[in-house]
C-alpha cells in the first residue's frame, strides 16, 4: 500500500521549543512498522517541511496526526484529500482525535485510531487490503463511519513494557526534509502515575508507568551516539523518573558503558530530592530539566491536584543548580484560585529563585481532561460558537476560558505582561552580562553553555515581540466579551 502520514501543524506556537523543529514519535514508529511489512511510507511533519500534494493524492491511505490546536488544520487537510475523490482512505490518530473521534468522523475522516496506534494501524491496513465488512468490528481501538452511522470498537489495552520493547526505533529518515541537526527525540517510557487535573497524558497514556528495558534503550542510544557523536537527546518521556529504580538503573548503565551525549527531559520537581538520582543525571550528561511547576499559589497547586508544594519547587530548583543542570519551569495560570497578580508574582518568584527559563501557559482545557469536563459543564468555555475552528485557540498561549476571579481579558493581559517582563531586554541584558563575565573567568565549556543561554535569550526576545503582535486580535476579541 502507498501510505502517507502527516503531522498537521500551522499554529504559531510561541514557546521556547520552537527553536528546534521536532517531530512527535508516533508517526516515525508506525511508519517503520508499516515499512517493515512491505508498505511504502512517506511522512510529512508540517512544522518541518511542506506537504507534497501529488504524493498525498497518489496514496491509498493517508494517516493524519493532530493535537488539539492543530485539529482544524488536520480537518482542512482531510477536506482537501476528500475533494479529490473517495478512493483515498483517511485515518486520524493522536490525542485530540482519541478524545473526540466523532468530531473527526464528521470532518472528512473515515477512521480514527484511538490511543496507542501501533497495533490498531497495522490491523486497519490489513483490513483495508482485504475489507471483509464484518471483520472491522474486531479491530480494537478503532472508530469508523458506515454511511450515516458512527461506530466505536472497544478500546485497546495499553501496551505492556515488554510490548514496548518489541517496537522498532522510530525511523526519522521517513520524514521528508528532516535532518537531525541538534536535538534528537527518543522516548523511554509511557504513562504517568500522577493525576493532575489539567493533564491529558495520564488519560491518553494511562497511569500505569510502562518503560522499555535498559538493554533496549541502550541499544538505541548506542546507535544514535555512534551516528551523531555530538548527540543531544530529548527524552520525550512525560515523567522520566516516575520509577526511581528504573531511572537509576538506566543511568548507571549509560555511565557503565561510557555512552557520551547530553540530554534533557521532563520530570517532577519532587524527584530532585533523591540525591543519587541527581548525581547520576548530572554525570550522564543531563543539561536541562523541564518541570511542570504549575503554580506558586498553594491553593492552585491543590486545585490542580499536583501533589507538590511551593517549598518543593524552591528546593528542587536549588538542588539541580548545584548539580549544574538548568531548569525550564512551566506554570499554568488561570486556575480558580488565581488572581490578576498571579502571573506577575510567578515571574518575580522565577527571578528570585533563579529559574533558568520559564513558560507561563494560560490554563487550557484539553479535551479528555477533568478540567475540560468541569469547565464545559459550568459553561465556562469561550469561543464555542466557532465550532471546530475554536481549537486553533487552544495553544496554551491564548485564554479560552472564563476565569473565576478576573475576566478572560485580564488573565490574558496579566500573562502577556509577565512573559514580556521576564523575557524582555532585561533578561537579554542579564544573559549578556553573565556571558561576558564567563568569558573572562571560566573554562571553554562554561563559556559555551553560557553562549547557548545567550542565543536562547535572543530567541526569547524575538518570540516575545512576535507574541505581542500575535495576541493583538485575541485581546480585542476577549475585550468584547468582558
Ligand atoms: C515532545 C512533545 C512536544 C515537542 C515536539 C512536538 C511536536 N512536533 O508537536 C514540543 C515541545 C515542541 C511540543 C509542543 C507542543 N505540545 Co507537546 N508533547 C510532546 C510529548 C511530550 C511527546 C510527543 C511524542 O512523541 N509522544 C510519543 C509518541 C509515540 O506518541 P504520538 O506521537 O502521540 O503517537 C502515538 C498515538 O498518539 C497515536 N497516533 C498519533 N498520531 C497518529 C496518527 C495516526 C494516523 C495513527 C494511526 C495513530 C497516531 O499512535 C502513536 C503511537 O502509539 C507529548 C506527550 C506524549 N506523551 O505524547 C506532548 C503533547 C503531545 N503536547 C501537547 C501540547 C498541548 C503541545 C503544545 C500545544 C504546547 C504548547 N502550548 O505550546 C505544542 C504544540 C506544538 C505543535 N505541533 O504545534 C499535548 C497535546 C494534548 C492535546 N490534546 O492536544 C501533549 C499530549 C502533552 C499534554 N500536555 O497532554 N510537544
Ligand atoms: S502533569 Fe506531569 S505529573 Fe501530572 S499527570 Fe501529567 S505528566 Fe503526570
Amino acid at each position: 500500500m502507498r501510505i502517507v502520514l502527516i503531522e498537521a501543524s500551522e499554529v504559531n506556537i510561541f514557546n521556547i521549543f520552537q527553536m528546534h523543529k521536532m517531530p512527535r514519535l508516533g508517526l516515525p514508529i508506525i511508519g517503520k512498522i508499516l515499512t517493515n511489512l512491505g508498505h511504502r511510507v512517506i511522512i510529512y511533519i508540517e512544522n518541518i517541511s511542506p506537504i507534497d500534494w501529488e504524493e498525498v493524492f497518489s496514496a491509498d491511505l493517508v494517516g493524519i496526526s493532530a493535537l488539539t490546536p492543530t485539529a482544524p488544520r488536520a480537518y482542512e487537510i482531510a477536506e482537501k484529500i476528500r475533494a479529490k475523490g473517495k478512493n483515498i482512505s483517511i485515518c486520524g490518530g493522536g490525542p485530540h482525535f482519541t478524545f473526540l473521534p466523532d468530531e473527526a468522523l464528521d470532518h472528512f475522516f473515515d477512521y480514527v485510531v484511538r490511543g496507542e496506534g501501533e497495533k490498531t494501524m497495522v490491523e486497519l491496513v490489513n483490513w483495508l487490503e482485504n475489507p471483509k465488512p464484518a471483520a472491522i468490528k474486531n479491530i480494537s481501538g478503532l472508530s469508523y463511519r458506515i454511511g450515516q452511522n458512527i461506530f466505536h470498537n472497544p478500546g485497546r489495552p495499553f501496551m505492556s513494557s515488554d510490548e514496548l520493547n518489541l517496537l522498532p526505533a522510530p525511523d526519522l529518515n521517513l520524514i521528508r526534509g528532516y535532518k537531525i541537526k541538534e536535538l534528537i527525540p527518543m522516548q523511554t517510557s509511557r504513562g504517568c502515575p500522577f493525576g493532575c487535573e489539567f493533564c491529558s497524558v495520564q488519560i491518553m497514556w494511562g497511569r500505569e508507568y510502562r518503560f522499555r528495558s535498559v538493554d533496549n534503550v541502550i541499544k538505541e542510544l548506542e546507535e544514535l551516539t555512534g551516528k551523531f557523536p555530538q548527540a543531544k537527546i530529548f527524552f520525550y518521556d512525560d515523567n522520566f523518573a516516575a520509577s526511581l529504580p528504573r531511572a537509576k538503573t538506566l543511568l548507571k548503565e549509560i555511565l557503565h558503558r561510557n555512552i557520551k551525549f547530553t540530554w534533557q527531559t521532563q520530570m517532577r520537581v519532587k524527584d530532585t530530592e533523591d540525591s543519587e538520582l541527581m548525581k547520576l543525571m548530572s554525570l550522564s550528561g543531563c543539561k536541562w530539566l523541564f518541570f511542570g511547576l504549575e503554580s506558586i499559589n498553594p491553593k492552585t497547586l491543590k486545585d490542580y491536584k499536583k501533589s507538590q508544594t511551593v517549598a518543593d519547587i524552591i528546593q528542587g530548583i536549588k538542588i539541580i543548580r548545584e548539580f549544574g543542570i538548568k531548569a525550564l519551569g512551566m506554570f499554568v495560570v488561570g486556575g480558580d484560585s488565581d488572581v490578576t497578580t498571579t502571573a506577575k508574582e510567578t515571574v518575580k518568584f522565577a527571578e528570585k529563585n533563579k529559574i533558568d527559563a520559564i513558560q507561563l501557559w494560560a490554563l487550557g482545557p484539553l479535551p479528555g481532561t477533568r478540567v475540560y469536563n468541569k469547565l464545559k459543564a459550568q459553561g465556562r468555555l469561550l469561543f464555542e460558537e466557532l465550532g471546530v475552528k475554536k481549537w486553533r485557540l487552544y495553544d496554551g498561549i491564548r485564554v479560552v476560558i472564563k476565569p473565576q476571579n478576573m475576566t478572560a481579558w485580564q488573565l490574558q493581559v496579566s500573562i502577556a505582561k509577565a512573559m514580556a517582563s521576564y523575557y524582555g531586554w532585561r533578561w537579554f541584558g542579564k544573559s549578556l552580562a553573565t556571558t561576558l563575565k564567563f568569558i573572562s573567568f571560566r573554562s571553554w565549556k562554561d563559556i559555551k553553555s553560557q553562549a547557548e543561554s545567550l542565543v536562547l535569550s535572543i530567541y526569547a526576545l524575538r518570540l516575545t515581540n512576535q507574541a505581542k503582535e500575535f495576541l493583538k486580535k485575541h485581546l480585542a476579541d476577549l475585550k468584547k466579551l468582558a
